[in-house]
């Protein structure tokens, strides 16, 4: 089981299309282990995308990432992180395909909707970002035996 951290940025919640976005991760089958709503402080901001911090779009990121709240979520599956990047769709909302999140929902570049963690080593980076010791929730989820075959002992 992977899990990833998933951030509704501010044009999603701003939109009202929290409910819908998060509908498709459940609609999926994957699991809500954690869900908070913030406002994105300028540090925290720069921590999350200081891989960006020499491009030319970083400080219009950090001022949108920041200025109104977000819904972050942690987010689980088998494959999660790969999956759930796939369900988002390309960077550019003028780009990404029709039936992903970004291709159905938006159309511009910088206000793209949502974050995904890219890889394993970033989802673990990104969760302990904005999650505290706790704040994930391990919890058993009854229909597991219907989204997954488990019958091999491991779900498939
Ligand atoms: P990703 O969110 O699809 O992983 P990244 O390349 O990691 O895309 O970029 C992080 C975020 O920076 C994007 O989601 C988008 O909000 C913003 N961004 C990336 N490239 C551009 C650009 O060329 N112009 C404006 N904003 C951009
Ligand atoms: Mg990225």
């Amino acid at each position: 089981m992977e899990t990833t951290l998933i951030i509704l940025k501010p044009d999603a919640v701003q939109r009202g299309l929290m409910g819908r976005i998060i509908s498709r991760f459940e609609d999926k089958g994957l699991q809500v282990v954690g869900a908070k709503m913030m406002t994105i402080s300028q540090e925290l901001a720069a921590t999350h995308y200081e891989a960006h911090k020499e491009r030319p779009f970083y400080a219009g990121l950090v001022g949108f990432m920041t200025s109104s709240p977000v819904l972050v979520l942690a987010i689980r599956g088998v494959g999660a992180i790969g999956i759930s990047r796939s369900m988002m769709g390309a960077t550019f909302g003028s780009k990404a395909d029709a039936g992903t999140i970004r291709g159905d929902f938006g159309v511009s570049n910088s206000f793209n909707l949502i974050h995904g963690s890219d890889s394993p080593e970033a989802a673990e980076r990104e969760l302990g970002l904005f999650f505290g010791a706790g704040e994930v929730q391990n919890w058993d989820r009854k229909i597991e035996g219907w989204v997954y075959d488990l019958s091999g002992g491991k779900p498939e």
